[in-house]
């Protein structure tokens, strides 16, 4: 399908500037034209663009939730309509051990923003509750911050049982937070690292090519 270029741009534009009315208003046309995919995108790209601003401190915390705001609105009146996009379950969460929520929040946000449906499972959140809950909720991702270098080792605590409850294989981990790396996430086998949230977002969307 050719895409509507007008649709995506003042799509991804209004959510940019964070205008939540106008992202609204744009996807209702969307949707009654027949270009709610094209929406979807604009929505999308723009609110992870905007994150990179946030990421290089171009963007405020308030601007960056009022963008995230705009874009949630936008995609409920796209997910109420015919436009059959997926809205992956994921389980978010700072690991047991580490009481800071900000960054996990930030993350809350924005994947809510991109259409995921977000299980927010709040912090210091004990690892056999992340995996019940996975279970239960039927989860296609587990997101997990850590802020603390002390609680670091409950990451690796969290594959391992996520692999003896045997559903390790059904879900995407991501982890992130200051004190990891790239080589950490090797070592304890979780799929994705990235050291900002924006790049979380591109990662997890690429994972479900059924949500654009
Ligand atoms: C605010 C704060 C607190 C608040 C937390 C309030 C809350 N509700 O979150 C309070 C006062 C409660 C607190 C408590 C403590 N804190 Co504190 N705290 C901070 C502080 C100042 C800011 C953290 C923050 O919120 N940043 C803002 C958010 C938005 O940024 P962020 O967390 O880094 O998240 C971003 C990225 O890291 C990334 N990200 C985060 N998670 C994830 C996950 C994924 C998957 C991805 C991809 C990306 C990602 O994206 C986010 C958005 O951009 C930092 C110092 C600092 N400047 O960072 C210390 C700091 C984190 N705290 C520290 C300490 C030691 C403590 C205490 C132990 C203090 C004490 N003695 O009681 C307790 C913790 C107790 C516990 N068990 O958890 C240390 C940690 C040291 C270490 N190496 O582990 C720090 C670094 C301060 C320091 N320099 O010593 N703290």
């Amino acid at each position: 399908m050719a895409m509507d270029a007008e649709t995506y741009v003042m799509a991804k534009k209004s959510v940019m500037d964070h205008e939540s009315d106008a992202v609204v208003s744009i996807c209702r046309d969307a949707v009654n034209v027949g270009t709610a995919h094209d929406a979807v995108r604009g929505i999308q790209d723009g609110l992870i663009e905007t994150a990179e601003l946030f990421d290089l401190g171009r963007v405020t915390m308030a601007q960056m939730s009022s963008s995230c705001m705009a874009a949630k609105a936008g995609m409920d009146v796209l997910s109420t309509s015919a436009c059959s996009i997926s809205h992956p379950a994921i389980i978010l969460a700072t690991i047991e051990g580490d009481r800071h929520s900000q960054g996990k929040d930030v993350l809350r946000l924005e994947l809510s923003g991109l259409g995921f449906n977000v299980i927010d499972l709040g912090s210091d959140v004990p690892v056999d509750v992340i995996i019940k809950e996975a279970i239960d909720r039927n989860a296609e991702a587990v997101v997990t911050s850590v802020i603390m270098s002390t609680a670091l080792p409950n990451e690796m605590v969290l594959e391992e049982r996520l692999r003896t409850a045997g559903i390790r294989d059904k879900v995407i981990t991501c982890i992130g937070g200051p004190p990891t790396t790239q080589a950490w996430a090797d070592r304890i086998g979780a799929d994705i690292w990235t050291r900002n949230s924006s790049g979380c977002m591109k990662r997890l969307l690429e994972s479900f090519p059924s949500m654009r």
